[in-house]
């Protein structure tokens, strides 16, 4: 834990949640020295964070929702879903490990994830036409590893950090959403076998195209879109579990296949 620092603008507090996710070490939220810190300028936070890992290599490859379903929201707290953005350094190829010697305490969650067939820009986007720009839904895993102490945070706090982001492994299923009813799309979580977890996708926001549909129109609030051939994270279905070394998880869903992710 950092207690010298003081952040109390968009580029310090970039670099400061940067410098924690490269140390891995866990801090206080930045609204601690910055209670000021405020939604709009939370997403310039995020903004500066991505653009530095971009200006470091790493290329957007689509955009994630948190707090999409009650699971989530209770857990942590915090009744409103963000958006946050997914890079190319994040993607795990299934059957790589996660790497936990690398993370602070990472967490897994199951998620169900569309690819974009189309740009979808906001305002005014409902369910049927952000679903109308999908090309293929896949099950996943999020890997998300705040970088503050405990995964306690503020809203502000959370968008700053890129909702937590960190790794993401996608199904090998790729099936037209047309062709199921994603609401009923059912998961099951299991740890070292143990059924810990379910829920349908109807837990986030009553379909995952309605979670679509609000990230467009969040976005469009700050001038962005959706790209064509973007990954869209539509959020966690369950609350997160932590994964230990050696631990074993797997999201099994109806129609999506499987997801095994495996603590190294
Ligand atoms: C924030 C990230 C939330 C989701 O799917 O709800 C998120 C957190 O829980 O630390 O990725
Ligand atoms: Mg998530």
């Amino acid at each position: 834990m950092n207690t010298n620092s003081t952040v109390r603008d968009v580029r310090s507090a970039a670099t400061e949640l940067l410098r924690a996710e490269a140390q891995q070490t866990d801090r206080h939220p930045i609204t601690d020295e910055w209670p000021e810190l405020d939604l709009a300028t939370a997403y310039e936070v995020q903004a500066q964070l991505i653009a530095d890992k971009v200006a470091s290599g790493e290329k957007i490859v689509g955009v994630k929702l948190g707090l999409t379903s009650r699971a989530k929201q209770q857990r942590m707290g915090i009744s409103s879903p963000l958006t946050a953005w997914l890079t190319d350094g994040m993607v795990l190829e299934a059957g790589v490990p996660i790497p936990t010697e690398k993370l602070i305490h990472p967490r897994v969650e199951p998620e169900i994830v569309f690819v974009m067939g189309e740009r979808l820009a906001g305002p005014g986007v409902t369910a049927a036409t952000a679903m109308a720009s999908v090309r293929s839904v896949f099950a996943g895993v999020e890997v998300i590893d705040s970088r503050y102490i405990d995964f306690k945070f503020t809203l502000p706090d959370v968008v700053a950090d890129n909702a937590s982001s960190s790794r993401f492994v996608i199904g090998s299923v790729e099936r037209d959403p047309r062709e199921l009813d994603l609401a009923l799309e059912a998961c099951v979580l299991q740890v070292n076998g143990v059924v810990v977890d379910s829920a349908t996708g109807a837990a986030v926001q009553g379909h995952p195209a309605e979670a679509l549909a609000l990230a467009a129109n969040a976005l469009a609030d700050r001038g962005l879109a959706i790209e064509a051939g973007w990954i869209v994270l539509t959020g966690g279905l369950t609350d997160a579990v932590f994964v230990r070394p050696g631990e074993q998880i797997v999201a099994e869903f109806t129609n999506l296949g499987s997801v095994t992710v495996v603590g190294s």
